[in-house]
């Protein structure tokens, strides 16, 4: 569509992709975020039967708000990233790069977060191939254990898709998470591309919201 160029995707392993999610997705200029898996050959991975791999966040944002640049510092500096760390190939670190941009992006901040680390940095660094979204009870993880909450947002998000896709869920998964301050997503909505009175819709329901 028309503002396709203004999205760009960032796609990570950082451990159980729960937490990466909240995190991402509580940062002003991203757009959506899902949790699936990537990194590996297996067709048709699940939760449950996920082969060779890894946990991964989708992160798709605006790069004229927020730079691949600095969501990478955000990843490398949120995990140890070196591959003994976690429990195998579920919890690797991972990046999966779109393009020859992302990856020229890469190779420039890597040493620099080895040189703040005082360490190599071993993230597996491969060309995008493929990510499956996990299954639903994983999207928006932190967020679903607010049912209440939840309910108060029925006409927001109608079914799992729409809260799937929606910038305000992401942003609410990483507040109830400790990422962001209600003040904060107020200022946040009032940049968002709808009109006027969807932001005003939206600031009102999250100043209502019963926890
Ligand atoms: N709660 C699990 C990790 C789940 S994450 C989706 C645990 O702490 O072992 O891998």
């Amino acid at each position: 569509g028309l503002h396709e160029h203004l999205e760009e995707t960032l796609i990570v392993g950082m451990g159980c992709f729960w937490g990466p999610e909240a995190r991402f997705g509580s940062i002003p200029g991203v757009i959506r975020t899902r949790v699936g898996f990537a990194g590996g050959t297996t067709e048709h991975p699940t939760y449950k039967e996920m082969g060779d791999h890894t946990e991964t966040v989708e992160v798709v944002f605006n790069p004229d708000r927020i730079a691949y640049e600095d969501l990478l510092r955000v990843f490398w500096k949120n995990h140890y990233p070196n591959r003994d760390a976690y429990k195998g190939r579920q919890y690797s670190s991972i990046i999966r790069y779109k393009d020859d941009k992302q990856l020229a992006a890469i190779q420039r901040i890597q040493p620099e977060m080895e040189a703040a680390l005082g360490e190599s940095i071993e993230t597996e660094v491969e060309p995008f191939k493929t990510f499956t979204p996990a299954d639903e009870r994983h999207q928006k993880y932190y967020l679903k254990r607010y049912p209440k909450a939840l309910e108060q947002m029925e006409n927001l998000f109608p079914d799992q898709d729409m809260l799937i896709d929606s910038t305000f869920a992401a942003r609410l998964n990483g507040f109830v998470k400790g990422f962001g301050t209600i003040t904060e997503l107020t200022e946040d909505i009032r940049t968002w591309p709808i009109s006027g009175w969807s932001q005003t819709a939206l600031i009102d329901k999250l100043h209502s919201l019963k926890w």
